[in-house]
């Protein structure tokens, strides 16, 4: 292992708010590096946000916000959730940020320079979703990766040549770790051996991106723009000595960490990018699975989601990291439940390690006035002491192999063995009843004994320290340790535990969770699912303790009668005529034809739809409104869309064909 350890997120678009599926791979990651910390290991951890493309232009436009202000906000909301769960990143990176910006620059440059981008014309379907081009066709063909209507696109682009590196990239794939787990190995390898075409790296009709350098009627490639975030946060195109020292100090990557739906931009397109800039390639990328809630992946679209904040109020963020890395075994999906994480909480936590350590430091407190006390030299002995010093020695080795292995859910799982193991001595040696004897023989083993706890759960706590980073902490002050940043964990054995320590304030670290607890959860997810959007406010520029306000219940909708609705006169209606309204970013006014007339509407769309794409466009009108006048104009209707995300209008259509002028009843 070399000597520096660089570790990174994906970097985090925008157009969501954080939940749980996002803070699984922060919380690995953060695992990750705090262990490598702990080994003595110069560690860099970088996490961030991904601000650029049409997908945050549209969100943004949907909020009625400019792109810098909206990522402005919710790249803050990241930050002070990562900030507040204690997330050890050393940078935070932000896409729209200057030095990022001058890196893309730089390996857009380079990549030019190098012979391979050139100019051509784009014709194909795009999925603005997963921002990626795609092979299908049709206005409309279903993107093959999410199933989402894909858009037509036909621009003149700056094209990178993919195509060169298809024998590079499956010798690349041949390196052992490069991709992990292995069963992702073959599923890239098979995408590559079907052909490589020709990537377009440059998008022009719209502008919320990075200018190609020379051409700024072209903003470059969200993806291109977003995977060089692993080498433009190290200073990586700067002229300052400093950070080029940062970035030969520190790249190539160590670990990727991304979830398996991007395995195609992180194990095919980045490193054909840094091939063609002659730079080196990361060592690993490593996939982890889906958290699922309610049998699907937890995302906004879907709007299955959990919040991190939800479970860190009540339950602590301990609760959180540990559940999410016992539970899920890391590379498969996983399902998230209240219930399961209150189960897995109480069992593992407040139960084995929350009695352990409470029956543990409370016994010593009692009987020894609260210092560390020393096993006898006089009193033999048991095999069950030496077991316990055996486990805990085997525990030290295995759990760090396990762990650096990625098998957090297992390493876990062996640390607990010891932690059942020790629990099991306590109730088979009954240090209580010792411990209302006086006579020497029974405070000398009594010594023994709970000096084996109290040794046994400082391993515990030092092992699961990058888990379990707040209440190790305690436990470690408890034991009268200290700080338990000055552990090294390469020296870490059993016998280290200084006798005559004078153990800290003994207190409980696990209250155990109830019903209620599970209750609060949910309602409080409710309440947030219901509620309107709430503004969010900027964080600092250090992140840093904003909490989302917890937004409150909003009242039920008002039952209405058949009546009332059949007042309301929906019908299909066919965009004949779109154009821009002037000084109205937002409006459009658009000529409509019901079969019978055509009309004039003013709609609220403009920031998600582009004019002349409506044109032919059978949507669904309000027929019978009042007319009513916007910016002067006469609006004669009102035009139906699913209101989605932070707002951003989504039109309703139809699957199959319809007449103009149907009613919809
Ligand atoms: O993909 N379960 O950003 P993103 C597990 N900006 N992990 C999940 C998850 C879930 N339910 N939902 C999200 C992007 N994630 C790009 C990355 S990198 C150069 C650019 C995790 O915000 C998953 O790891 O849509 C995914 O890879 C990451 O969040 C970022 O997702």
């Amino acid at each position: 292992m070399s000597e520096k350890f660089y570790i990174t997120t994906p970097i985090y678009y925008v157009n969501a708010r954080p939940h749980i599926g996002h803070a699984y791979t922060t919380i690995a990651c953060d695992a990750i590096a705090r262990r490598k910390r702990m080994l003595g290991i110069d560690t860099f951890f970088l996490t961030g946000t991904d601000e650029h493309g049409q997908k945050i232009d549209r969100s943004a436009a949907a909020a009625g916000k400019s792109p810098q202000q909206f990522t402005d906000e919710v790249s803050g909301e990241f930050r002070a959730l990562w900030d507040r769960m204690g997330i050890s990143y050393d940078k935070f990176i932000r896409t729209t940020s200057a030095e990022h910006k001058r890196g893309v620059q730089e390996l857009f440059r380079t990549l030019q320079r190098n012979g391979f981008i050139y100019k051509s014309k784009y014709t194909g379907q795009y999925c603005v979703f997963d921002e990626l081009y795609v092979d299908v066709i049709g206005p409309g063909a279903p993107c093959p990766e999410c199933g989402r209507p894909t858009e037509m696109v036909s621009e003149e682009n700056y094209f990178f040549k993919l195509s060169a590196f298809e024998d590079k990239l499956l010798k690349l794939y041949q390196q052992p770790g490069f991709i992990r787990p292995e069963t992702r190995r073959n599923e890239v390898a098979s995408f590559v051996r079907g052909g490589l075409r020709d990537l377009s790296i440059s998008r022009s009709s719209f502008k919320w991106g990075i200018p190609v350098p020379d051409d700024p009627g072209h903003v470059v490639y969200v993806w291109l723009d977003a995977l060089s975030n692993y080498i433009t946060a190290l200073g990586y195109g700067s002229p300052d000595k400093k950070d080029q020292g940062r970035f030969k100090k520190y790249w190539p990557a160590d670990v990727h960490m991304i979830g398996k739906e991007i395995v195609r931009f992180h194990c095919v397109y980045w490193p054909a990018f840094l091939m063609a800039a002659e730079l080196p390639l990361p060592r690993s990328v490593v996939v982890h699975g889906w958290i699922l809630f309610e049998e699907s992946k937890m995302s906004k679209s879907r709007g299955n989601i959990v919040r991190a904040e939800t479970i860190g109020e009540v339950m602590g963020w301990d609760a959180l990291r540990y559940f999410l890395l016992r539970e899920i075994v890391f590379g498969q999906d996983g399902s998230f439940s209240f219930d399961a994480l209150v189960q897995r909480f109480n069992a593992d936590l407040a139960n084995d390690l929350g009695n352990l350590s409470s029956r543990t430091l409370s016994m010593i407190a009692r009987y020894f006035k609260g210092e560390v006390p020393y096993p006898s030299a006089t009193v033999a002995r048991t095999p069950g002491d030496e077991a316990i010093a055996k486990h805990a020695e085997e525990t030290i080795k295995t759990f760090g192999e396990l762990f650096d292995d990625d098998q957090f859910s297992r390493a876990l799982e062996t640390a607990w063995s010891l932690v059942g193991a020790v629990n099991k001595y306590i109730v088979e040696n009954e240090p209580w009843a010792l411990g209302e004897k006086q006579d020497e023989d029974s405070r000398s083993r009594l010594a023994t004994i709970l000096y084996t706890c109290a040794e046994a759960l400082r391993i515990v706590a030092a092992l699961t320290h990058p888990v379990l980073p707040e209440s190790t902490a305690r436990v470690w002050e408890q034991l009268g340790l200290g700080d338990i940043k000055a552990l090294k964990l390469p020296e870490l054995k059993w016998g280290q535990l200084p006798l005559g320590t004078k153990l800290g304030k003994v207190e409980g670290v696990f209250p155990r969770a109830d019903k209620s607890a599970i209750e609060r959860m949910q309602k409080m997810e409710e309440q947030r699912a219901q509620a309107p959007a709430t503004k969010t406010e900027p964080s600092t520029a250090e992140g840093g303790g904003a909490t989302q306000p917890i937004p409150a219940p909003a009242a039920e909708p008002p039952k209405i009668t058949i009546d009332d609705f059949t007042k309301v006169e929906l019908r299909v209606a066919q965009v004949k005529h779109a154009e821009k309204v002037k000084g109205a970013d937002k409006l459009l006014r658009l000529e409509v034809d019901l079969g019978t007339e055509v009309r004039q509407i003013v709609a609220g769309i403009a920031l998600a739809y582009e004019p002349e794409k409506l044109i032919g466009r059978k949507i669904v009108i309000v027929a019978n409104l009042q007319p009513r006048k916007l910016r002067g104009l006469e609006s004669n209707g009102m035009l139906l869309a699913a209101s989605v995300g932070d707002g951003q209008p989504v039109l309703a259509g139809f699957l199959e064909d319809v007449p103009i002028g149907a009613r919809l009843k």
